[in-house]
């Protein structure tokens, strides 16, 4: 539903999607960035098409989020979706860039920050996805400090991901993340993910072991009028978690490489990540998927649970 009349002339929201706004089904939104700009094709379309039907077979309604030409679309069909698999005009967008991609009729990739900003504006409350960003090394003098994190501590959506990658500060991102009141959740676990590995040396203040646990966290303290959004920790399944020294090796040359060649801002996260997948030759792109499908799983099972008490 959404909250004005003036939204209408920007949001186009899906049948799919609006049906089950008007039966309150349980909804998880999906982000474009990873489509148009954190996957090759055609494993970002195959991806993204799975990733919408393990939400549907886990009792949810997928929601993806793109601007396409100008519109804020929420919910793609299937041409939609091989557009931004496929297309070379789409440009990364955060929250920085929404207002002139919409504006000038451009189209546009939702990160998790426009998503996030997305769903607030339609009401979705769930989202899952694969990496957040966060404070990136070396920030105390680029200032290179994800918008993501903003969005994050300003909406109240849930989002689940399997950590962030090392190529941040994990350490700095969850003292930002204390800073700004957002709880970061360990599904199963006490350490927070590394994105590729399932452990970091990072201690996090919660483990949970249910859905349940996490709708309830995340009710209460939206209930309570604590603006912002609960982040979920779910690591990669084992079975797909990377070695960790061939993963910090291929990270590290990645940030090398790219102070190198002068890369910062908005080009810094991709840039790092298809350095990663180019060094660790396709086997971090395996994990990438498999930890994506994982995180629609659970964030499918918690809007369910959250939906079953109102
Ligand atoms: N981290 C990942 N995979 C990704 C991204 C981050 O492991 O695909 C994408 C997400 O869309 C995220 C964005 O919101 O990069 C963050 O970019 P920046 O650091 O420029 O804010
Ligand atoms: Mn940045």
């Amino acid at each position: 539903m959404l909250n004005n009349e003036m939204l209408k002339k920007y949001v186009e929201i899906s049948p799919e999607v609006q049906e089950a706004m008007d039966k309150k089904l349980p909804i998880v939104a999906l982000e474009s960035t990873i489509i148009s700009h954190g996957m090759p094709y055609p494993q970002n379309y195959n991806t993204a098409k799975e990733c919408e039907d393990i939400i549907r077979e886990n009792g949810a309604v997928p929601a993806t989020t793109a601007i396409i030409n100008g519109k804020i679309k929420v919910g793609l069909t299937e041409e939609d979706l091989m557009f931004m698999s496929t297309s070379k005009d789409i440009a990364k967008t955060s929250t920085r860039d929404y207002s002139y991609i919409v504006a000038n009729k451009k189209n546009g990739a939702t990160t998790v920050a426009t998503t996030v900003l997305t769903c607030s504006l339609v009401g979705i409350k769930f989202f899952a996805t694969g990496g957040i960003g966060g404070v990136h090394r070396g920030a105390e003098t680029t200032f290179d400090i994800s918008r993501d994190l903003q969005e994050l501590a300003n909406t109240d959506v849930t989002v689940v991901c399997a950590g962030c990658k090392s190529i941040l500060d994990i350490g700095l991102t969850l003292e930002y993340l204390e800073t700004f009141g957002v709880p970061v959740l360990g599904y199963k676990t006490e350490k927070m993910p590394a994105f590729f590995t399932r452990e970091s040396e990072f201690n996090l203040d919660y483990r949970v072991d249910s859905p349940e646990e996490i709708a309830n966290t995340a009710k209460t303290k939206w209930e309570l009028g604590i603006k912002g959004g609960v982040v979920v920790a779910n690591p990669v399944p084992a079975e797909h978690a990377m070695d960790e020294d061939v993963i910090n090796a291929a990270i590290d040359k990645a940030i090398i490489e790219s102070k190198e060649q002068g890369i910062h801002g908005k080009e810094a996260t991709p840039f790092l990540l298809s350095k990663v997948l180019e060094v660790t030759e396709g086997k971090s792109l395996e994990a990438n998927i498999a930890l994506v499908k994982n995180n629609c799983k659970l964030g499918a099972e918690i809007a369910k649970n959250y939906y079953k008490e109102i």
